[in-house]
């Protein structure tokens, strides 16, 4: 197999490969030549230099790599070839497994509106809201049939891009125009949609294992609503801890029901607003994603092992009665950036290295002491994740966890963890979307405080 990625996932993805005995190829980048993935993989390959776009981007390099060594798959790992549906096409012109689903439900998720529309006709809740828009005339009729506030959003985007908040007839114009040209200039597609503002609403996302034969399973949820402004996640957890047990079904079975109507193979996860009990479905991703582990600690499930099984032709070796949530796990992402600066991403050589570890601690890493943190890829450096037996005992373990850890030469994301971990509101596990960019206002007026008081 041919991992097409770098970093931990890139490690992630080999273990699995490893256990399952199969050989495995790296691809790396100039920049990444003294990679821990690169030395941890039967053979490795340079595909290009630093910049993605030349490296793990190049697909004629990638597929070319693929074809020499005679790889049988490629492993897209989550980032860059992941939810490239013409990628998973051009493997399969080629011979090559993608580990994904089919391109054309890739290509069905990748478009938002798409993506709605398909999981409304499953019998999906959805929020209320339009197709695509042709006109500023359209957008305001929807607006005041919905009611205001609306938000505008581009089909092709996701995360946050070409999102508009429209709180008022008069500034629909303005904020249609404004999300159609930036999902122009970002996506080369500026088609928008419309749906009702959630206020304040939870991430709340569901992991599914489906085979190539119809069988689905869901593995429960994931709370992801402490995220950055930027929309970067910070901290997940499993499961969630603010949910009705009517909502959680309600939730586990849509996905289930979503999977089985549009085909769905391989892993997913389907992304939901939760406003109290009542939940949406917001979009699909088709790939495994960064926040898996937390899933794979509470359901005793190895997802990219059974990416591997599924993609090779395996059924699911159990049902979904088969499967049983255990305890309660966290996962903190370490980045290398200044939470005082807006998250600001550092490059540079990491002069000290210090994991910690003990019962119930797991740490997904690519990076050690004198490892280079090169400029041109996502700054996560690492995730630890804390199991427990309750969410008390897991978020006791991650603060241990975290004041083990000793990482020197860049700042980092654990100091901000450990304020969000000792909030009441973690710690009472209510919080939401606005949570964390509430206490980054919080800190920054502090910071500024102390400022003042220091030059008074
Ligand atoms: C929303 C919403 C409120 N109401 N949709 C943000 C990124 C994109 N994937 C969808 N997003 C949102 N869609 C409705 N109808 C609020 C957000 C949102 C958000 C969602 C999940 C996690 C963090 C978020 C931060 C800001 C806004």
């Amino acid at each position: 197999m041919l991992i097409a990625n770098r970093g931990e996932i890139a490690l992630r993805i080999n273990r699995a490969c490893q256990e399952l005995g199969v050989k495995t190829v790296a691809i790396f980048s100039e920049a990444d030549r003294e990679s821990l993935h690169v030395r941890q993989a039967d053979e490795a390959f340079c595909v290009g230099p630093g910049p993605v776009a030349r490296s793990y981007l190049n697909i004629p390099n990638i597929i070319s790599t693929a074809l020499v060594t005679g790889c049988d798959a490629i492993h897209p790992g989550y980032g860059f070839m992941a939810e490239n549906a013409r990628f998973a096409s051009i493997c399969a012109d080629h011979g090559i497994v993608f580990i994904g689903p089919k391109p054309e439900v890739i290509a069905a998720m990748g478009d938002k509106a798409t993506a709605k529309r398909v999981m409304k006709e499953a019998g999906v809740a959805t929020t209320p809201g339009t197709d695509i828009l042709a006109s500023v005339d359209e957008a305001r009729k929807a607006a005041s049939k919905i009611g205001y506030p609306v938000l505008i959003k581009a089909t092709a985007g996701g995360g946050g891009k070409g999102m508009r908040v429209v709180e008022r007839p008069e500034d629909l114009e303005r904020s249609f125009h404004g999300a159609s040209s930036e999902a122009e200039a970002s996506f080369k597609d500026g088609r928008v949609y419309m749906e009702k503002l959630i206020r304040d609403p939870r991430h709340i996302e569901v992991q599914v294992l489906a085979d190539e034969f119809g069988n689905v399973v869901h593995l429960g949820e994931r709370d992801c609503s402490v995220q950055k402004p930027s929309h970067q996640k910070l901290i997940e957890e499993a499961p969630a801890p603010a949910l009705s047990d009517k909502a959680r079904r309600a939730l586990h079975e849509m996905a289930i029901k979503a999977c089985k109507h549009v085909k769905y193979s391989n892993a997913g996860t389907l992304e939901f607003l939760a406003d109290g009990d009542n939940v949406y479905f917001m979009e699909m991703n088709t790939r495994i994603q960064v926040e898996h582990p937390v899933t794979e600690m509470v359901y005793s499930v190895d997802l990219v092992k059974e990416q591997i099984r599924i993609a090779s032709g395996e059924k699911l070796g159990y049902a979904q009665s088969d499967l049983a949530l255990r305890g309660h796990a966290i996962e903190c992402r370490i980045n290398a950036e200044d939470a005082s600066n807006n998250f600001a991403p550092e490059a540079g050589t990491l002069t000290k290295v210090v994991f910690p570890g003990g019962p119930g601690i797991r740490v997904d890493t690519h990076v050690f002491s004198g490892a280079q943190v090169p400029p041109y890829y996502d700054s996560m450096i690492a995730k630890i994740v804390a199991f427990g037996a309750t969410r008390d005992a897991a978020i006791a373990r991650m603060e241990r966890a975290l004041r083990e850890t000793v990482i020197e030469g860049v700042h980092t994301t654990i100091d901000e963890c450990l304020v969000i971990l000792a909030t009441p509101e973690f710690r009472a596990g209510n919080y939401n979307i606005g949570f964390l960019p509430r206490l980054l206002e919080t800190q920054a007026a502090d910071a500024a405080l102390a400022a003042a008081a220091v030059t008074a």
